[in-house]
């Protein structure tokens, strides 16, 4: 099976494995238009998956998440590991210059082998961005990479769904959004495993993360605790011990071979079966679905239960 590209599945399959920059660069292409060679190569690298830990990277437009994300580059390089890179945000382009700081600069050709960065479309995906993203992730996964870090920008369901899925979920707050950080949705709040007080070198970064933490502890106490990290891209405070974060998070097995992308694989279905049956349950004609909504207006019938009830009804395809 060929493509215009002029490669056939099993030519790409062999070139990511072997690391091959053209081959990563045009298999993605092929993924992200979601092609016959693009579905056949996802399909044939699926067993070659599950090294990689998957960062997901997210906040409002301008809180700091492609300067951190450079900043962390240079760091995961420099502890000797390779980086790959899915922008979900075309809006602030990454720099080499920046990525590859003046320490390590000597090494440069080497380290530009070590990482790769992509941005990806945020419309046309017709199995949904997550999927997209997945997809793009997954053969960046097979390529070898060690860490796999998506930026998205944190506004909108489907830039929370992508966060969602990472191993890793890093929400970046920006000091002096206003009285409080009530700009940070509860929702993102909830998904975070670490959170980032980026732009640490401004005064009002204290005021931030004394917010942040009241927010925190002002939560249902059985909640996950996520970790605060502060930090500064621009005056490298705190990228140390934010790459010490998620590799205690790698440690603990977050992201080793087969757990990470079944568990990812998992998230991905739950958000795509709750998106097809919100899709179905809302349009659908089922004079069934109409009695269960009288059942529950009259008390015969508590929610949980007629919740269950109504997936069940459309799972069978109503009537
Ligand atoms: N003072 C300060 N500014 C920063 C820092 N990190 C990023 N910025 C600035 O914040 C702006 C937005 O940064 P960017 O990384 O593009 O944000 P993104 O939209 O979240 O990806 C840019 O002007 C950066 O120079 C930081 O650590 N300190
Ligand atoms: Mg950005």
């Amino acid at each position: 099976m060929g493509d215009r590209l002029g490669g056939s599945a099993d030519d790409y399959v062999a070139g990511i494995l072997r690391g091959d920059r053209r081959s990563i660069a045009r298999a993605i292409s092929a993924v992200e238009n979601e092609t016959a060679t693009g579905r056949a190569i996802l399909r044939n690298i699926q067993r070659h998956l599950g090294r990689a830990q998957l960062i997901g990277i997210t906040g409002a437009p301008g809180a700091g998440k492609s300067t951190l994300v450079s900043a962390l580059i240079g760091e995961f390089l420099g502890r000797g590991r390779s980086v790959g890179v899915v922008a979900v945000d075309p809006s602030s382009p990454f720099s080499g210059g920046a990525i590859l700081g003046d320490r390590i600069r000597m090494e440069r050709h080497s380290l530009a082998e070590r990482t790769f960065i992509r941005s990806l479309a945020t419309r046309g995906h017709s199995g949904g961005l997550s999927r997209a993203v997945v997809a793009v992730v997954d053969v960046l996964d097979a390529a070898g990479f060690d860490l796999i870090i998506v930026e998205t920008v944190g506004v909108g369901q489907s830039e929370v769904e992508i966060a969602e899925i990472a191993d890793t979920r890093i929400v970046v707050c920006p000091p002096g959004l206003g009285d409080d950080v009530q700009a940070i949705k509860a929702g993102i709040l909830e998904i975070a495993d670490i959170l980032v007080v980026s732009k640490a070198d401004l005064p009002l970064a204290d005021k931030t993360e004394l917010d942040l933490r009241f927010m925190l502890s002002v939560r249902d106490p059985s909640a996950r605790q996520p970790a605060i990290v502060r930090v500064s891209s621009v005056a490298s405070i705190g990228i140390t011990e934010l790459a010490d974060s998620i590799d205690a998070r790698r440690d603990l097995g977050v992201g080793k071979r087969g757990i990470g992308s079944r568990a990812r694989m998992r998230r991905l279905f739950a958000q795509e079966a709750a998106n097809l049956l919100r899709r179905r349950m809302t349009s659908i004609e089922s004079p069934a679905l109409d009695a269960l909504c009288d059942a529950v207006a009259c008390g015969d019938i508590d929610h949980e239960q007629a919740s269950l009830q109504a997936m069940r009804l459309v799972m069978e395809g109503c009537r």
